[in-house]
Parts: C-alpha cells; structure tokens; sequence
C-alpha cells in the first residue's frame, strides 16, 4: 500500500510546459517526471564504487517503468508540437516521401524479382516477372498485407537453387527476432512451416532444394523484441520443407563458446557447408564441411577447422573446386581477396589474388558471370567500381561513377547480367543495368528514382568535401551539403555521425536531411570520423577501444570547424546519431555540451558498464571493451553518457537541447538506455538556473532499431525530429 502511495506520488507530474517571462528574456521551466532514485543500488567494479540508481528503469515489464515512459512521452509531445508546425511540416515530408522507389532486381529460376513501393506504402512490395521487358509484373508478396498498421516487415529472402521455392523471414515491430516461412513460386501460397526463435540467421538452401540452414536461439521466456535477455548458444540447424520446426536437425553449436554466433552458408557449387563463427563485431573464424561427402544430413556436421585464430575477418566470395575464395584483412588493413586451397589450407600457401590497395579499402567483393569479379573500393569516402579476373586477379575493366556511394549490386555467378545502384546526397537512386555478353555496350540507366519536390533541381544544392584538423592534428574528411544560395551568413546546422564498427558513412540520400537543406535552408555536415571503416582497420582502430575519445574528438572538432568558416554558430548546431551514433551525441553533450544548440540521440548505447549485459550488447566488446576488466572498465567510464552527467554551472554550459529516442521493442540497444539517460539528465538539469533548454524522452511503441520501419511511423519520427529543430534552432522558415 505504502509503495502505491509513492509510486502515486513519484508519478504525479505536471505535464506541461511553462514559459515564464523574466524581463525581456523567456526562460522554460521543464516539469519533468519525477523519476525514484534508488541509492542503494552501488556496484563494484575493481574497487570503485558505481551507483546506479535508476536500476529499476531496466525491467520494461514493471508497471512503474510504463509509467515513466507514458509521463516523459507526453512532456516530449508537448514540447515537439507546441509550435504548432508539426502538421504543416509531416505534410511536406509526407508529399516529399511521396513518389515511386524501387529495388534492383534479381534472377531466380524462370523470373525476376524486385521490390517496389508505390510512394507512401508502410512496405515495399515484392514483385515477379518473367522478362525484364514485360510490363506487367505481378505482386508475389506484399508484405502490407501482413499487418494492418505496417509493423510487420519482411527481411531477408532466400530462393532455393532452382528458384522454385523461397524461404523469406519476417519481424513484428522492428524487432531482430524473425519468424521463417517458405512459399511456393508457382502456386504463390505459403507451406504450413514456420521457424520461430530466429535471429542473426544466415539462410542458405542445400542445392537439392529440400531444406536450409539457419539459425536460432533456444532461449526461454518471451522472445518479441521487448525482452532485455543477453543473447547466448546461437546453434546452426537444418530444416526440410515440409517438416515441423521440432523435426529440424541441429547441425553446429559451440557450446564451449556461448558468445559465438554461428553463420552457416552453401558454397556456391553446392558442394561446402562454409561456417563462419564470431564472438564480436570483429574478426571470426571459418569451418568448413563436404557436403557431398557427409550424406544426407541427419545430425550434427563433422567441421573441419579452416582458419581458427579469430584475428581478422574472412568473408567468402565464391570457389573453383577445392579454391576457396576470401575477402580479409588479415595482414592486410585495406584489405585484399586470398585463395585457400582446401587440400592445403597453411596459410603460407595462401594465394593473393587482388593485392592490397595502398590507400583505397577494397570493400566489397562478389562474383559474377562464372569468371569475374566486382570489387568495390573506397577511395576518400566515395565509391570506386571496377571488375577483375577471378583466375588471374588482374582488372579488366573500370565502371565509371559519379561521386556518391555503389549502394548494392545485384550479381550471381551464373549469370552475365548484373546490376547496380547508385545514390548520394542529392539523388535517391540510380540502378544501372550491364551485360558481361555484350561488353561493348556501356551501362545503360535501368531505372531512376525522381523526387516529388516542387521546384527541385540539385543545380541548387552543394556538396563539398573538406579535411579539417581534429585535436591530435589528424585529418578528418566531412561532407557538407547546403542550397547554393548567393547570401552568406552562418545557417543551422544537423552535424550527423556515427563512428564505430568498422561502418563508412558514404554520401546516401535522405528525405529528412533534404527537407533540412531545402525548406529549413541548413546545412548537413557528415564528417568521418574515427572508428568507422572508410580508411580500413587503422581508421577503426583509431576510433575505438582505448582510442574510442578520437572519435568523439573528431566529431567536436568539426563543430568548431563548421563554426570557424563561419557556415553556422554553436547555438545553431544539432547534432544527430543512432545506434553506437546515439552513443556519440551522448558522449559529446556531456563533454562538451557548450558546442552545440541542440541534439537528437537515436536508440543510443548510452550505459556503457552495462552494455554487455543485454541481448547481443557482448558482441560489442571489441569496439567498446570490457567493463568487467580494470584496463577498459577506466577507459570507459572516462566517456560512458550516464556515468558523466552533471548539473550546469554556468549558462554556457548547460546542456544543448536534447531529444532522446527510443522504441519498445528495440532489441539491438534496449530502450533501458535511453531511459536511465534521459532520467539521470533530467535530475541533474531540473530546477538548475542555468538549465534553460529542454531534455525530452520520446519512446515509440510498436518499434524497434530501425529495420523494417513502416513508412508512416518513419515520417512520424522524422517531422518529431524536424518540430523539434524549428523550434530549438531558431529556424526562420516559411512552412
Ligand atoms: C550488430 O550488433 C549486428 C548484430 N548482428 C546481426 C547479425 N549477425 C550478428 C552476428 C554476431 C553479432 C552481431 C550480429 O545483425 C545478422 C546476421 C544475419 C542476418 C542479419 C543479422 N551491429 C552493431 C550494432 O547494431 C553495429 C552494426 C551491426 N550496434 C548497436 C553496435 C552498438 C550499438
């Protein structure tokens, strides 16, 4: 009864948002839900003692923690549509989101297949043709007809070797747990199978078209994406088409390793089962089996071991007989493509088969047309394309590009047709379509993608690239996109980053990002920072680990840089990031919260002692390290966003505007770090004189990371975003 009352008590919070006038200045009084803190909650960590008082913020099924959330979202909503503009700006987003969007396509068996969205459907839809020339393709999935409201999205999709039937997976509310189903491409009707328990699965098909291999989790407990439950024992299993799942065959576990996940794939003739196992985001190992020589599979697979260090990463592309071929960077930090023979596999007699580039990062490698190659390079953060000779290595040919990002190829070994697709800042996408049959004619434009946005002409906009100096004097390249107008003056600015995992940020399009430079007239600045891939394992391992500050670094200097060329002003700056990017705004806000005017943390890692303790957060280990070892656990807690927050103590160093985003069923960053954040920022800030600007918590329900989002709840995000920089950024815009 007591705990009622003072739950009751704690919960009891003013929703609004008062602006009391002081002079002549406004100064916001934010009445934030009174969050309990519980101060017996102390850790140990190698002798220091670490409270975590708001602990209880990590159970989401507890009635206390759905109450924070429905407080905080209706002060976030409050907040975001006070101005009054949010119905005019989702209008123009929506009208700018709306026009046709299409995939590459792809062969199987007697069709072709491609995804296409007519403008504004929650799903793309999944199309079949018999000729790229006939007119009329077919719906063979619509994925909008899984769900009423769009939440449940299809993902990956994998066709048997004769095309005749497809194994496709699906997630409810952007969840990473997936559920397998199999359809028949004749009859277009589903099998009665379903694969539940299923994530990070690889799905590959024997080539006698009777089964595939993929991968689950046998854990207990609920497993729909709202559940925090460390991710262990991923197994490999194979499942025959017209079997219940409890038939399936268990063909690898490492039991041994319960951080390992298991990805298993047939080689392209058929005839290997290629295992690549991985404890982190980085470095794995490779197994193999012979398929042909085990049989039919009725249980486990012997494995023969191919490369065990677990030092560097392997990924295979394709083999001739017993020559396998790989995409590494073993010895090599720009990467290069070896072949390993399986009669000799001693790496001494390895062969290399594409040198590694002195410069430019080798990034991608997939074969094609039975012989060939394509290689996709990164050179100063733009996409370089060109094929080589998969016998001799050598380049036949280069495929010239406009500045931007290759964001996919459509290719097979088997085939001589390829396909691929370009996009950058001001362009949506281009797919070009080239034949290896007929080498002379040049790629001809397959399909390009137009905005539906009034007046619009990219001669309008610029995209620069600079290298601007971080703290240690490294040079940084950042991209920064702005409308050409003829009057100078420092505009508003989303400063974007993400930094981690090896992941290159290349130019990409993005509606939000245009609606910004166009209506807003912003800047958009990307800069490279530290941590990401775009110049091979030294730019990654500059960013992370005990080097994982440069990042952040990197990411403040070009706030000063940007303020210093006069393009913008500090108050004017938003930052924005997600993910491991979410982290990154945590980290700079509270460290140097006097550069920016405003900041958006999406679905953020932002407990970093904790991390390791949810869902496939221990595979993170590799760029963040260990909190449970002493070397990292100080590393970590010099940067970790919740361990460093504290209350202003001058106006200049209160902190920017904050929007902290996160979804209930955001099983790759659970929400809880969002939560405890937002919770611990708004203790320190509340009732702080110097504290004017707004800490928001906004929580989307039915949502996950960002995979398989609806289109509508996409748009609804965004224009949240965009309300809330037209009012922190002052913007001065007729909407
Ligand atoms: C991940 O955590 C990727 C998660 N993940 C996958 C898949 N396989 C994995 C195998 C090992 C570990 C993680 C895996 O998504 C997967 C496999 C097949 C099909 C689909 C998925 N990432 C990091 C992340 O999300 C960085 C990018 C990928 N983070 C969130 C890092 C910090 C914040």
């Amino acid at each position: 009864m007591r705990f009622t009352i003072l739950l009751a008590r704690c919960l009891a919070v003013v929703l609004t948002v008062k602006i009391t006038t002081i002079g002549s200045k406004n100064v916001n009084h934010f009445e934030y839900p009174l969050a309990r803190r519980n101060e017996s909650v102390i850790d140990d960590y190698h002798g220091i003692k670490v409270a975590d008082p708001y602990r209880w913020l990590e159970d989401p099924d507890s009635e206390e923690t759905k109450q924070f959330i429905e407080a905080e979202n209706k002060v976030a909503q409050s907040f975001i549509e006070g101005s009054g503009k949010w119905h005019k700006i989702n209008k123009k987003l929506t009208t700018l989101w709306n026009y046709p969007k299409y995939s590459m396509p792809w062969r199987h068996g007697n069709y072709y297949y491609a995804y296409e969205n007519s403008g504004l459907q929650n799903q793309h839809v999944l199309y079949k043709q018999t000729s790229l020339n006939d007119n009329k393709p077919t719906v063979f999935l619509d994925p909008n007809k899984f769900s009423k409201d769009g939440t449940i999205s299809l993902q990956d999709r994998a066709f048997s070797e004769d095309g005749s039937l497809l194994a496709y997976s699906v997630s409810e509310s952007g969840s990473d747990w997936n559920k397998i189903k199999f359809h028949d491409v004749e009859s277009g009707k589903d099998f009665p199978d379903l694969l539940e328990k299923v994530k990070f699965s690889s799905m590959s098909w024997t080539h006698d078209n009777k089964g595939l291999f993929y991968n689950r989790y046998d854990q207990d407990g609920k497993t729909d994406g709202s559940e925090t439950v460390v991710n262990e024992n991923q197994k490999l299993y194979y499942h025959r088409v017209g079997e219940s799942q409890d038939q399936d065959i268990l063909v690898a576990e490492f039991p041994q390793h319960p951080g390992w996940t298991i990805a298993g794939g047939v080689s392209d003739d058929g005839k290997y089962l290629i295992i690549i196992t991985s404890e982190t985001e980085r470095d794995n190992s490779v197994f193999y089996a012979d398929l042909e020589e085990n049989g039919p599979i009725t249980g486990k697979i012997p494995l023969t071991p191919l490369i065990t260090k677990m030092d560097a990463d392997y990924s295979y592309v394709t083999n001739t007989g017993t020559k396998l071929v790989f995409h590494t960077n073993k010895d090599a930090p720009n990467y290069r493509v070896v072949v390993i023979d399986l009669k000799d596999s001693n790496e001494k007699n390895w062969i290399t088969l594409i040198e590694e580039h002195p410069r430019d990062v080798l990034d991608g490698v997939q074969c094609v047309d039975k012989d060939k190659l394509i290689v996709e390079y990164i050179n100063d953060v733009k996409s370089v394309f060109q094929v080589h000779s998969l016998e001799t290595g050598k380049l036949i040919r280069k495929f010239p590009l406009e500045i931007g990002q290759l964001a996919g190829f459509s290719a097979q070994k088997k085939y001589s047709e390829m396909f691929y697709r370009l996009e950058s800042f001001l362009s949506p996408g281009i797919i070009y379509r080239y034949d290896f049959a007929t080498p002379d004619i040049e790629p001809t434009v397959f399909r390009e993608m137009k905005l539906n946005l009034e007046g619009f002409d990219r001669k309008d906009f610029k995209v620069e690239q600079v290298f601007y100096p971080s703290r240690d004097g490294t040079k940084i390249p950042m991209f920064i996109v702005q409308k050409n107008t003829k009057s100078g003056g420092p505009k508003p600015c989303l400063l974007y980053g993400y930094g981690g995992f090896n992941i290159s940020l290349l130019p990409s399009f993005s509606k939000m990002v245009l609606f910004f430079v166009s209506v807003f007239n912003g800047i958009y600045a990307v800069p490279n920072i530290r941590g990401g891939g775009e110049y091979g394992v030294k730019w990654h391992d500059g960013g992370r680990l005990f080097n994982k500050q440069n990042g952040f670094d990197d990411f403040q200097a070009a706030a000063e840089y940007l303020v210093e060329h006069k393009y913008t002003v500090h108050k004017q700056i938003a930052i924005q990031g997600g993910s491991n990017g979410g982290l990154l705004i945590g980290a700079s806000i509270t460290q140097r919260p006097e550069l920016f005017g405003a900041a958006i943390a999406q679905v953020g890692v932002l407990d970093m002692l904790r991390f390791h303790k949810f869902t496939i957060g221990h595979a993170w280990i590799s760029d963040y390290g260990n909190p449970d070892d002493k070397t990292h656990f100080e590393n970590i807690y010099k940067f970790s966003p919740l361990h460093n927050v504290r209350s202003p103590n001058s106006t200049v160093s209160q902190y920017p505007s904050t929007l902290i985003l996160t979804a209930d069923h955001d099983d790759r960053v659970s929400p809880l770090h969002s939560l405890k954040f937002a919770a611990a920022l708004q203790y320190a800030v509340r009732d702080n004189q110097f504290q004017k600007n707004p800490i928001l918590l906004r929580v989307y329900s039915k949502a996950g990371h960002g995979g398989g989002k609806p289109t509508f709840k996409i748009i609804e995000e965004d224009t949240d975003i965009l309300a809330f920089l037209y009012q922190t950024l002052q913007i001065d815009a007729d909407i």
